[in-house]
């Protein structure tokens, strides 16, 4: 299959090209370094070093396999870029990764705010007028989150929602209560895609993914040029990434709040499966799936817990710490959402588990003397909209 992988040069994008390329696609990868660039500017990086661009990735990964990987330097906001790049390729799948995808950084301020419902709304857009001008008969795997249903009352489906009212009944889109500007911009954009399936008759899987851990995957294990990134940061490191790294160099784990927050995880080998599974099952044509994206839901004191764990197990002391919450969100709540669709498809899941803690501890130290430790405890907060921050 001809695989477009937008956003190619991500944590998970970057690992998703290696795995269809090594399985036989023809895989084409676009990128504008928009990551890259955000930690340049921050003074952050990942922990991992990473092939210099995407070229010098795919070089290697070629020198490794003897197999290729296209590349498109390229911003998916510029039609012209993307008119030439479906153009040229004519994908017939599109996995869809290339977003910023960092809540903390969308809450900045005003300008980071337009930035990221802009880059992420157009970007999409373009995507989807592309489909419909030059490849209708495509399937776009885009990814969601989890998080653009928030944290409601009651049972959390996959998508739709049967609702019975006033003496009448239709499934419609489950409601959305997404907690950043971050969040937001993937419920447009899930409207957006519903909106192309629907009236255009494209094809789409709404992957509404959770929480991502992981350092390794099958294909950056086989050389260290084809590692992915690894972030810690406040802004763009995620909670179990976080806490590892945190274990490695004796930081304590910086749980926000009361930690009782519950979100949605999954290890990077199952994005890979799940991305997989959505590609080689494709909906029919004018069909919009959601499918949730995620293999366990955990609060962050359980996360924390399991990290305390393995430590004890290799001889690290782990310490907590409540750090005064910087978001607005509920840190006890219900949450217990449903995730059957991608297991039907056949998803194997790799769970949660003390001996996978250790082994990213173990992968963790051997890069901890790049380890930045000033931008480690969380700064950016929600609440920060006052005079002169709406710059
Ligand atoms: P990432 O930032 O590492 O990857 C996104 C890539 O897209 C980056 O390399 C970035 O440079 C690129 N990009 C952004 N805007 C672009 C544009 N306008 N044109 C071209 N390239 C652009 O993030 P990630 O963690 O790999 O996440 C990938 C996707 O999965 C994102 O859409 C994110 O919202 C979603 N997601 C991630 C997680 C997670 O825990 N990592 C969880 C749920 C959903
Ligand atoms: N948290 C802590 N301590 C930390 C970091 C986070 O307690 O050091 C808490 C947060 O307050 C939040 C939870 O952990 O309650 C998750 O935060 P996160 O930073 O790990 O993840 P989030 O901001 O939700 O975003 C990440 C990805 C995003 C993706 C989302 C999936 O960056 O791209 O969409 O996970 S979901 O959480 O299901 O919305």
């Amino acid at each position: 299959m001809r695989i477009l992988i937008l956003g190619g040069d991500g944590y998970l994008g970057w690992p998703t090209s290696m795995h269809f390329a090594r399985r036989g696609h023809e895989v084409h990868a676009v990128d504008n370094y928009l990551r890259r660039r955000s930690h340049v500017e921050a003074g952050t990086d990942s922990l991992t070093p990473i092939g210099e661009s995407l070229p010098a990735r795919a070089r290697a990964f070629h020198e490794v396999t003897g197999l290729e990987i296209g590349v498109t330097e390229g911003d998916l906001c510029d039609w012209d870029v993307v008119e030439r790049v479906f153009r040229e390729f004519r994908p017939e799948a599109i996995v869809h990764y290339g977003e910023m995808p960092s809540a903390p950084y969308s809450m900045i301020d005003r300008e980071h705010a337009v930035f990221t419902q802009t880059n992420n709304v157009v970007g999409t857009l373009n995507v989807l007028y592309a489909m419909a001008e030059l490849t209708p008969d495509a399937h776009l795997v885009k990814l969601g989150t989890m998080g653009e249903y928030g944290t409601p009352n009651i049972d959390i489906e996959e998508g739709f929602i049967e609702i019975a009212h006033k003496g009448r009944s239709d499934v419609l889109p489950f409601p959305k209560l997404p907690g950043s500007m971050y969040h937001l911009t993937k419920v447009h954009d899930s409207h957006n895609i519903h909106f192309a399936c629907r009236i255009w008759g494209l094809r789409s899987t709404d992957l509404n993914q959770g929480v991502v851990y992981g350092i390794e995957t099958e294909e950056t294990a086989l050389d260290e040029r084809l590692a992915t990134r690894f972030d810690y940061d406040e802004v763009f490191g995620t909670a179990l990434n976080r806490f590892c790294l945190q274990a490695v160099i004796g930081h304590p784990l910086t749980a926000y709040g009361r930690g009782g927050q519950t979100r949605g995880y999954l290890n990077i080998l199952d994005t890979i499966q799940c991305i997989e599974l959505a590609a080689l099952n494709p909906p029919e044509a004018g069909e919009y799936r959601v499918f949730n994206q995620f293999t366990e839901q955990f609060s962050i004191m359980e996360l924390a817990e399991h990290v305390q764990k393995a430590g004890a197990e290799v001889g690290i002391d782990v310490e907590v710490e409540h750090v005064d919450n910087p978001r607005v969100e509920m840190e006890d709540h219900y949450y217990n959402a449903a995730h059957t669709k991608l297991l039907d498809l056949g998803l194997r899941p790799h769970l949660l588990s003390e001996t996978l803690i250790e082994s990213m501890f173990a992968a963790i130290e051997r890069h901890r003397d790049r380890v930045i430790l000033d931008h480690i405890m969380p700064a950016t907060r929600w609440r920060a909209v006052r005079e002169g921050s709406a710059r």
